[in-house]
């Protein structure tokens, strides 16, 4: 491969970090399970409106493409190299940040997670991901308590309960352009699939971005009780599944923005007010740093004055920093909200 032509209008971080010194020293190299820089970059150059336009396919890639990954986890997340990842999951006891429900319609937090020694899913063949689903399903059909639920294969769908799903917005579906470029979107809809509770409120997504997407959800703004089972749900998963797991790197995931925690924890909150003064909305996102969504997701439009404000920031803090600055945040922007 010789050196990447990047459209003129990129502004990607990939763009900006894969210096010509970067790719004589790295262009060549594969990982053992033969992942490439351009099978990493391909997303990027063929969407030049990518934000980060780099994937990586398999846990090695973080290795093997540290020279050009750092700097735009450096970038991104504000990591230096050496700084170890913690994580602290413990369970937290937050007021209710809108009791009455008057801005606050639900909260949503999910962490990313891929097996120890699979390809994640950018870089799978069908036989293995076959073998993953089955692995997963599994541990999944041995979850207790609240947890307890079913399996929908998307192969062996019903469409009565795919469309139910659907209109729940707890299904994942085809990924967009930036994933099918990444190579995500091979052998859809084979070894695809959603794990849900009997009560919708923890959901898995098998085989989307990453081998899972683990949700737990619901129409409150008490963000401790969402987080709290999620936390439960999660130690119960961390005894039957290995994760990839990186000392500095933290959980490690298909899209280097999600790596570290692997968590982005949200709600969708109606802002009529704010809407109308958009940098003060976005002045106390950056404060807080926190990224807003449109209320279908990422790059989606906002509906109704309904954003999704989540955490921006996933490696370097824990799960429970999160949870609390978030937390923080929120209660910023309801205050002002109030007083506008
Ligand atoms: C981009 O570079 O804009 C897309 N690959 C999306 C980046 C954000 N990451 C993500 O949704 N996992």
């Amino acid at each position: 491969m010789s050196f990447p032509a990047f459209s003129k209008k990129s502004l990607s971080l990939i763009k900006k970090h894969l210096t010509l010194e970067i790719f004589n020293a790295i262009g060549r190299q594969k990982t053992d399970s033969g992942f490439t820089l351009a099978n990493a970059i391909c997303s990027g150059l063929k969407n030049p409106d990518s934000s980060i336009g780099v994937y990586a396919g398999d846990a090695q890639s973080y290795q093997t493409f540290a020279l050009v990954l750092d700097p735009i986890i450096s970038e991104y997340h504000g990591f230096l190299k050496g700084q170890k990842h913690l994580s602290d999951f413990a369970p937290l006891d937050l007021p209710f940040l809108d009791p009455e429900g008057i801005y606050i319609k639900s909260t949503r937090i999910r962490v990313a997670r891929n097996l120890k020694g699979f390809c994640f899913p950018g870089h799978m063949t069908l036989s293995q991901r076959y073998d993953l689903e089955k692995k997963i399903i599994f541990a999944l059909s041995h979850l207790n308590d609240i947890n307890k639920g079913h399996y929908i294969s998307f192969e062996k769908k019903d469409k009565n309960i795919l469309q139910q799903l659907k209109k729940e917005n707890l299904l994942f579906e085809k990924g967009d352009r930036f994933q099918d470029a990444a190579g995500i979107n091979s052998d859809f809809p084979k070894c695809r699939g959603i794990f849900h509770s009997f009560d919708k409120k923890f959901i898995v997504w098998v085989n989307e971005e990453d081998h899972l997407r683990i949700i737990s959800l619901a129409a409150t703004s008490d963000l401790s009780s969402v987080y709290n089972r999620l936390s439960k749900a999660l130690s119960w998963l961390n005894n039957h599944l290995d994760f990839a797991w990186d000392e500095t790197y933290g959980h490690l995931t298909s899209c280097p923005t999600n790596i570290g925690t692997a968590m982005r924890a949200g709600v969708h909150i109606r802002l009529e007010k704010l809407e109308q003064k958009k940098e003060l909305l976005l002045e106390l996102v950056r404060a807080y740093n926190l990224q807003i969504r449109g209320t279908s997701g990422e790059k989606t439009k906002v509906e109704a004055s309904v954003f999704d404000i989540s955490n921006r920031q996933r490696l370097g803090v824990t799960e429970s920093m999160i949870i609390q600055n978030l937390h923080a945040g929120l209660l910023a922007i309801i205050n002002a909200e109030k007083k506008l």
